[in-house]
């Protein structure tokens, strides 16, 4: 593992914030950083590792790392992202803006926002790049305003449950489903129905914002959480294909090679 340095990315020893767009952000090794990162997803997808746990990255994912995180990309296809990098220590950071980052061992260090949201931080995230890059106090000062603007907009959009109607959402809500739920028996026409929408749309809007079909949508999250139980268990190749929602160990064994062209044996 290495660890980056804020030397190598901010414009000068007292720079607080800056921005590193990777359209797109190739595979990327473990590492840690002396900084703060702040990750916005506008598209593709991938894997993403923090601290051994996986989650799959899609559209309007956002997540925190701490300089005590370590972490990496994996599988990653058409993955377009922005960094956000911020020393908290230098920051004028308020102790209230604190309250709306993940803070606590329980606050989950990720989450998705909405669509509307999203619109409202591209145009935000354009002008930080382009304000961390000069080297003059009022740049300086704006900076630090953009960047507690964005703050407030990602914790504001963060989707629950109970967001608003628009299918961008639901579909984002059912992506964040699916995450967490991956080893039930699932089909499109029950998600659906639990989310209301019509199976169609589901599966046009999951192919949008995934590049997959629903069914290699689950598949594929199914086997990312497989290969984080090869990699940091040593439970048995039945028993993770059982663990991750297959009930057949030889399916997960065809499925496991078709996306990551290795048997989860040789992966292991
Ligand atoms: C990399 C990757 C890392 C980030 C650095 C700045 O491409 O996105 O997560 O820490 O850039
Ligand atoms: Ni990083």
């Amino acid at each position: 593992m290495f660890h980056l340095s804020s030397e190598e990315f901010f414009l000068s020893s007292d720079a607080t914030v800056c921005t590193e767009v990777r359209s797109p952000q190739p595979n990327y090794p473990e590492h840690s950083h002396d900084f703060h990162e702040l990750i916005i997803v506008s598209k593709g997808a991938g894997q993403h590792v923090l601290n051994d746990h996986v989650t799959n990255l899609a559209q309007n994912y956002i997540c925190y790392i701490s300089p005590k995180d370590r972490h990496l990309f994996d599988q990653v296809e058409d993955l377009y992202l922005t960094n956000i990098l911020y020393r908290k220590n230098l920051l004028s950071y308020s102790p209230l803006l604190k309250q709306l980052l993940p803070h606590g061992p329980n606050d989950s260090p990720s989450w998705y926002i909405s669509t509307e949201t999203m619109r409202r931080v591209q145009p935000l995230l354009k002008q930080l790049d382009n304000e961390c890059r000069r080297p003059t106090i009022d740049a300086k000062v704006m900076t630090e305003v953009l960047f507690q603007q964005l703050v407030v907009e990602l914790a504001r959009g963060r989707l629950t449950a109970r967001s608003n109607n628009e299918t961008d959402n639901k579909i984002l809500n059912v992506i964040d489903w699916i995450q967490n739920n991956y080893a039930q028996d699932m089909s499109v026409g029950e998600i659906a129905e639990q989310f209301h929408l019509s199976s169609r749309t589901l599966s046009r809007h999951i192919k949008q914002v995934t590049n997959l079909s629903f069914n290699n949508y689950v598949h594929r999250v199914r086997i990312n959480h497989a290969m984080n139980l090869l990699s940091y268990s040593d439970k048995s190749v039945t028993d993770i294909a059982f663990e991750v929602g297959y009930k057949d160990s030889n399916y997960f064994s065809t499925k496991f090679k078709r996306f990551t062209k290795q048997t989860p044996s040789d992966f292991r």
